[in-house]
């Protein structure tokens, strides 16, 4: 496969085609995927988002990976929806780090419709400070889709996870296709989708290479694509999984870059784990987004100051959120 081939927005991925992407040498890989991201993007630059956890723990899912989970003792202190106020607080101190997106997460399995109006305010009031916003609280009705567009929503993150075959290993609570579901009614009321999943959860080459395909052969690729390396959290059952290759976890952003060469592929969850130079080789890779601030949703994320030092030393500067030129 030549760069530029790898450079072409497709949907007709087959897994042996995506398999034989994994498996190139790591240099010829590595090379690709660097060409196609110049085509798109600028090399030096990485676009920063801010998580914040709105509703935390007790969730009747059981996703075991999650610290959130009801089913799994994390020793995770619950909290009930946040006020807004508070939420304004967090966004404030998000935008003076430096951020440009703000993505408010809660622990629930889908949203009840009484708690619509609350988050709505959110994305109202974290939009007016000048950030882009994104949320993550579940599955998502056509209707619920529908008011949170309307409030002004930018993003909407919603994860396969990982790939069809493991994912009855991972969640038993919700299908595969109920999330493919939630994807659609994202993407029919007009925001944009933010979608990927997790590695290292014991999973094979296969199953990482299964859910990038189901990502890029959606009718659109998601704007945003987030690759978690697996937080491995006491309690949960896959507390103690064991490491993946960091190489292969490199292969895995590259390929990604690769099959969605227009979307922004995030460097997610797992950095704290991860020293300076898989970083940037990730960077090298093509992954242009990371999360910023010290905390994902319940676990430690590197400081705002240490990937600051960390980007100045690499020349990679935080993408600006061009609010006007977003909106022509
Ligand atoms: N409850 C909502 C849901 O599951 O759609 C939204 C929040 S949930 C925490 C968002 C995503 O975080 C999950 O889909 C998963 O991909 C990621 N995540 C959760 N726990 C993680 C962990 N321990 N390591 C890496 N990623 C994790
Ligand atoms: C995503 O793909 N990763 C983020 C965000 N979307 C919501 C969450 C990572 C969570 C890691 C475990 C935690 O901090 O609770
Ligand atoms: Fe609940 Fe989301 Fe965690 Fe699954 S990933 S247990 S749905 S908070």
């Amino acid at each position: 496969m030549s760069s530029q081939e790898g450079s072409v927005v497709r949907h007709d991925w087959t897994r042996e085609h995506v398999l034989a992407l994994f498996n190139q040498p790591f240099n010829d890989l590595l090379f690709d995927a660097q060409v196609t991201h110049r085509r798109y993007f600028d090399p030096n630059q990485v676009q920063l988002s801010t998580l914040l956890s709105i509703k935390t723990g007790a969730c009747p899912e059981d996703c075991k990976y999650c610290p959130q989970s009801a089913r799994y003792d994390t020793g995770l202190e619950k909290e009930k929806l946040l006020k807004v106020e508070q939420v304004i607080e967090a966004a404030k101190i998000a935008k003076a780090s430096g951020s440009s997106r703000f993505c408010m997460g809660a622990a629930w399995r889908s949203p009840h419709d009484r708690d619509i109006p609350a988050v709505a305010e959110m994305i109202r009031e974290v939009k007016a400070l000048g950030l882009e916003t994104c949320m993550t609280l579940g599955m998502l009705s056509e209707g619920q889709s529908e008011k949170l567009a309307d409030a002004g929503l930018d993003y909407y993150n919603h994860n396969l996870d990982t790939s069809k075959e493991f994912y009855g290993e991972v969640i038993t609570t919700r299908t595969y296709q109920d999330r493919l579901n939630t994807l659609a009614n994202v993407r029919n009321s007009g925001m944009k989708v933010c979608a990927g999943g997790i590695v290292g959860m014991g999973e094979e080459q296969k199953d990482r290479a299964g859910l990038l395909m189901e990502l890029a052969n959606l009718p659109v690729h998601p704007e945003s694509v987030p690759i978690n390396m697996l937080v491995r959290v006491a309690g949960t059952p896959m507390a103690n999984e064991e490491d993946l290759d960091p190489f292969e976890f490199i292969r895995t952003i590259a390929v990604a870059r690769l099959m969605m060469p227009k979307s922004y592929v995030r460097l997610s969850a797992g950095r704290e784990e991860m020293n300076e130079q898989m970083q940037a080789m990730a960077f090298m890779a093509g992954a242009n987004s990371i999360f910023y601030c010290e905390k994902l949703l319940t676990t430690a994320n590197p400081k705002a100051n240490t990937d600051m030092q960390l980007l100045g030393r690499l020349g990679i500067k935080p993408e600006e959120y061009q609010a006007v030129k977003d909106s022509q």
